[in-house]
């Protein structure tokens, strides 16, 4: 299919594009929405200040708890009666925060993921199995409306019942499969252990996201699946999934749908924008969207982008894999870590399984993390299920020597049995935090 003509197009034409869409945006805040009125009237900015991308510096961030300060529809632009749709975002803490959507925008949102899709690999006449959660979550809804507006019969059969999934997947033949890698992962050892192959089934490419993965994972879901996996990424407070989606043919940094949204990366600390190539924290400023437009909104998560062309012949910005959300970087004495780093080690080591939790507990006044894996089926008949075996403890040292010698981390592990750390039938729950319970022992 061809490419979107925005996608290929030279950057100084997308960027008149995005001032244009700022501008209208930012007039659009400004006029309907009291929250925005109030920042920039405190910073002392009008929206006739942003006349080149430059200036949009001046403009004040969006947090999450602005969100819930306005809950539920306190930041919406539009009347209710414009409103065709609300999903929230899954708050772990008070209030979820609540999105809206016009008719325009779910148009907009259904062409935005088809393009993402496209970019995947997925062509108009083939079947997508759509295994995203519907329901509040964007997820679902997000790639079932692109896959519709792309012209691919979508099955929308949600997270869970995975051996109901792998009978459709069998029966339908879809070419691409949507989930959260965690997920997916679920679905290819079930076939095993179902006593098939899952290399062997029509499935050529995989939209996987909506959590932090890492290189190592996408390689265990290629081989495992036999397919081409790409990164998507998105969140409910921008629009849901399609913000960024990485290509099948250069799956080198995921492309930012910079017509719809513009993105700036920061240091958390300064509040800077940092350089092209350096991590930093996502900022997202909305370029369509009427219910709910948003101005520099933090994600909290960390990345950076490039606005080199890629070898795919896309000029849209790219990017990185995002590493993790700032609020789940761990500091074990003194050293910053993401879950996602310590994924990328432990799949390389081919005693375990690549399943693994991280638990935060609390020793007197110390925290400590706890690394729980688990080893494979085929270590655990080499050493006759003896889970107190010299190889166990030989493994244990290798785990916290490959962790150490690349995360400079020292973590406790405890190494279980086949098929004991739990599964996931949508986001992964990678960090289980105790540490409201003091241990006496640990
Ligand atoms: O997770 C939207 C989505 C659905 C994206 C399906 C991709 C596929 P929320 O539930 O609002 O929305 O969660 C958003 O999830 O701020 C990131 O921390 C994380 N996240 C999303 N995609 C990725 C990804 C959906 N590809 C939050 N890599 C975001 C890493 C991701 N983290």
């Amino acid at each position: 299919m061809a490419l979107h003509e925005i996608e290929t197009a030279v950057r100084s034409d997308i960027e008149k594009l995005q001032l244009d869409r700022i501008k209208k945006t930012v007039n659009t805040v400004y006029e309907k929405v009291d929250f925005y009125k109030e920042k920039f009237d405190e910073k002392g900015i009008k929206p006739e200040d942003i006349a080149s991308l430059e200036d949009i510096k001046k403009l004040p961030f969006t947090r999450k708890q602005d969100m819930r300060d306005h809950y539920p529809f306190g930041l919406f632009a539009v009347g209710r009666d414009e409103i065709v749709r609300v999903h929230c975002s899954s708050g772990t803490s008070g209030k979820p925060t609540v999105v809206g959507y016009t008719q325009n925008d779910i148009d907009n949102w259904a062409e935005i993921v088809a393009r993402a899709i496209t970019i995947a690999g997925g062509n108009p006449g083939e079947i997508l199995h759509n295994a995203y959660g519907y329901g509040l979550f964007t997820g679902g809804l997000g790639l079932h409306y692109g896959g519709e507006k792309l012209g691919m019969a979508t099955v929308p059969v949600s997270g869970g019942n995975t051996q109901r999934q792998i009978t459709l997947i069998e029966d339908f033949e879809p070419t691409v499969i949507c989930a959260t890698p965690s997920y997916a992962l679920n679905i290819a050892e079930t076939m095993e252990q179902m006593g098939k192959d899952p290399r062997q089934t029509s499935l050529k490419y995989g939209i996987f996201g909506a959590e932090s993965w890492s290189e190592e994972m996408r390689k265990t879901l290629e081989e495992k699946l036999g397919i081409k996996a790409c990164d998507i990424y998105g969140l409910s407070e921008v629009i849901g999934p399609g913000v960024s989606m990485e290509c099948h043919e250069a799956q080198d940094g995921l492309h930012v749908t910079d017509d719809h949204f513009y993105v700036e990366v920061i240091d958390p600390e300064t509040l800077e924008p940092v350089p092209d190539g350096t991590q930093g924290e996502l900022v997202f400023t909305s370029l369509t969207k009427e219910a709910f437009p948003i101005i520099r909104y933090r994600t909290g998560d960390i990345a950076s982008i490039t606005k080199e062309k890629c070898s795919c012949g896309r000029t849209t910005t790219r990017m990185s894999r995002v590493k993790g959300r700032i609020d789940d970087m761990l500091i074990i004495r003194g050293v910053n870590v993401f879950p996602s780093e310590i994924e990328h080690y432990l799949i390389s080591i081919e005693e375990l399984d690549p399943h693994y939790q991280l638990h935060l507990k609390k020793k007197g006044s110390m925290d400590i993390v706890e690394l729980h894996c688990e080893i494979s089926e085929a270590f655990h008949k080499s050493i006759n299920g003896d889970m107190a075996s010299e190889a166990v403890q030989l493994l244990q040292y290798k785990i916290q020597h490959q962790l150490k010698s690349n995360c400079y981390v020292a973590i406790n592990t405890v190494i279980k049995e086949p098929k004991q750390v739990p599964r996931s039938e949508g986001k992964a729950i990678r960090i289980v935090d105790h540490r409201k319970q003091v241990l006496e022992e640990v």
